[in-house]
């Protein structure tokens, strides 16, 4: 166990919000209290009455749920609606002059967004995209840096129909080459470049390399330039964005789409080689992250919300690039790094902006914390009034840094446990819950979460065992694309149960608290993001000396869990110099595979893996020499217990 989980597990403190903040928010605790009620009383009609009050719909819906096909749901299902007109043009005659978007570069140019400017940006592109042949249904990857041009992008799919795939920067060419392949994407939307970290960074090279083999369905590239580097553009494939939307009205009328269509398909990891394609839908989705937005995060008129999530992964989505806009907020963009020119840079962008409402990861806070006090606070950060936290479970250390130092101990901590399957926040406090450092407290009102032991039994006591949710909600994941059995043996284990499995454990309290240990399954939680050790290993053994690899995580201080890889070569095992070059070459070789965020943190060799004599490997052994600790374990079942000796050795 790690330090983080065990200060979790030994927690009791509570936190009361002052009645400052608690009367500022719309709702109060018995009103939370009476939502949940009328939801276990009606579930499907509390959804749809939300659906009904919260998005506009050019075709009224008059079913709620439609589960004769379960368990891919649908909701709203004879709805329709577009996801970009509710997220701007239904504001543009209240707001027009608000801001919907603020940027700050990496070199700290600013650039402001106002409803209006945001609509004719992505009325332009839309045209543009239809232009370029792209009609509804059609798949479209987005491979950006963080700058307002990816949500003008993907509104702009939203509002034409068609299914973007943002796929983050940081991924390599050959994992774009597969998202591509497997969404049958027929066009890539990209930049020259990124500029992250005072560096700039190609992209483009990345979709040339993807393009070069397969992709026969790709017909276009528009390149965005960001940076001034000169790329190669491939004649009758690429055009530059600029170029493309010459001449482009500012107006575009937006294409309804049935509540189902799918809006997005966002690739994750999971427990094999291969990641999935989330498939989400336009209605549901978009009511849950228009929800959550304002009941999580309370985004009001003079609000100025920070998500620094990248676009690519599921909190870019629903809280950057769509629920913000959904409830007529202004949303902030950066495109750099924490730490860039120093450690201060994230307060420096709250002061200079007046940022309002924070979210970011764990990772980034412990990140942060080790630089002390002393960087936040020659910032003025007293307009903060609520702070949140995504991507991994918090130690309550950081969670205590957060609130004394960021938040002078006046704001609330809003830890929200999710999942890119969930679409949006699935439990969170609002801003009057009473908090507990390291708790995702309560499940929102429509949520119906439960504890299962490993036969699928409900536990209602307050011991530990599976995360899952019972019913059916508007954002769940609709499918893995292209592949219906894998959505429901993933999702669905447990064989006529409803249950959707989420793969944490998790325990609950006795005031119904819900405390999240981590992932069950062979997904790795890495700074946040998620990756999956099969995945890992599949692009070790790819390498022309490896033959066999197996690949676990190690606690890790501020990344929450680091990669630490076991390698089986096909030659002798080179020592010295030699060793430490193909260490360095095995690293680089899943950078490029994968992306650098995979780079095994430790890499071991030895002549074989530990294996029971049945021939399976023992991880658990694997985790405990990846720890530094002492086996305590039974090792008698071990094929050769000599290759302990070999691996507990650091390469
Ligand atoms: C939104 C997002 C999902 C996994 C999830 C869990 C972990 C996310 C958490 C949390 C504890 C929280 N996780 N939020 N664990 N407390 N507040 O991160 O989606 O990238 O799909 O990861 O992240 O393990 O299962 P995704």
């Amino acid at each position: 166990m790690s330090k983080n989980i065990e200060s979790i597990l030994t927690e009791s403190r509570v936190f009361e919000l002052s009645d400052e903040i608690k009367s500022g928010f719309g709702l109060s605790v018995e009103d939370i209290d009476a939502m949940r009620k009328d939801a276990a009383e009606d579930h499907v009609g509390f959804w749809s009455k939300l659906a009904k009050e919260k998005l506009h719909w050019n075709k009224p819906f008059t079913v709620g749920l439609d589960d004769s096909n379960a368990p891919h749901y649908k909701w709203f299902t004879d709805g329709e609606l577009n996801v970009s007109y509710n997220c701007i043009d239904r504001h543009l005659e209240t707001k027009s002059d608000k801001l919907a978007i603020i940027f700050e570069g990496d070199r700290g140019d600013v650039e402001h967004y106002t409803y209006k400017e945001l609509h004719d940006n992505v009325c332009r592109f839309a045209n543009t995209l239809q232009a370029q042949g792209v009609e509804k249904g059609d798949r479209v990857i987005i491979y950006m840096p963080m700058i307002p041009q990816a949500v003008i992008a993907m509104q702009a799919c939203a509002r034409i129909g068609a299914i973007h795939s943002v796929v983050f920067g940081g991924f390599s060419a050959e994992a774009l080459r597969d998202r591509i392949e497997d969404a049958g994407a027929k066009l890539v939307i990209t930049t020259n470049g990124s500029r992250r970290g005072g560096k700039t960074i190609s992209l483009k090279h990345a979709v040339d390399d993807a393009l070069e083999k397969g992709c026969e369905q790709v017909k276009r590239v528009i390149v965005y330039r960001r940076t001034d580097d000169e790329v190669p553009m491939h004649e009758g494939r690429d055009i530059d964005w600029m170029e493309a939307e010459a001449g482009m009205s500012n107006y575009h009328d937006p294409v309804a789409v049935d509540a189902e269509h799918p809006l997005f398909l966002l690739y994750t990891s999971g427990s094999t080689g291969k990641p999935k394609g989330v498939q989400h839908s336009s209605g549901g989705y978009l009511l849950n992250a228009h929800l959550t937005n304002e009941w999580m995060f309370d985004l009001n008129d003079d609000d100025v919300f920070w998500c620094t999530a990248d676009v690519g992964w599921i909190t870019g989505h629903s809280y950057v690039a769509y629920g913000p806009l959904s409830v007529g907020a202004t949303m902030l963009m950066f495109e750099g790094v924490p730490t860039y020119p120093d450690a201060g840079r994230f307060w420096q962008v709250c002061q200079d902006h007046g940022v309002t409402v924070f979210y970011t990861a764990p990772t980034a806070i412990r990140a942060l914390m080790k630089f002390g006090a002393d960087l936040p606070n020659q910032y003025d950060l007293s307009k903060l009034r609520l702070l949140g936290t995504v991507g991994e479970p918090i130690n309550p250390e950081a969670w205590m840094w957060y609130h004394d130092v960021i938040g002078k101990q006046r704001c609330p901590i809003i830890d929200t446990w999710w999942q890119t399957e969930t679409g949006a926040h699935m439990i969170a406090p609002f801003p009057v819950t009473p908090l507990k450092p390291g708790s995702c407290t309560q499940p929102i009102p429509g949520i119906d979460a439960v504890i299962l032991d490993e036969e699928g039994n409900e536990l209602h006591g307050n011991e530990g065992g599976l995360l899952a949710i019972k019913k059916p909600w508007p954002s769940m994941i609709r499918n893995v694309w292209g592949d219906d059995e894998r959505y429901r043996s993933t999702y669905f284990p447990l064989a006529g149960k409803p249950y959707y499995v989420v793969g944490d454990s998790a325990h609950r309290d006795e005031d119904g608290y819900f405390w999240i240990l981590g992932r069950v399954d062979d997904v790795l939680n890495v700074s946040g993001h998620r990756l999956g050790t099969m995945e890992i290993e599949s692009a070790l053994v790819s390498h022309p000396q490896v033959a066999e690899a197996a690949v676990v995580g190690r606690p890790h201080d501020v990344k929450g869990e680091a990669v630490a890889a076991f390698v089986v070569l096909n030659v002798d095992i080179p020592e010295g110099d030699a060793r430490d070059k193909l260490v360095q070459e095995l690293r680089n070789w899943v950078a490029k595979e994968i992306g650098p965020i995979a780079k095994p943190d430790d890499i071991r060799f030895g002549t074989n893996l530990p294996k029971t004599r049945s021939g399976k490997i023992m991880r658990r052994l694997l985790r405990t020499i990846a720890k530094g600790e002492e086996i305590t374990q039974d090792t008698s079942t071990l094929e050769d217990p000599t290759i302990l000796d070999q691996f507990q050795q650091k390469a």
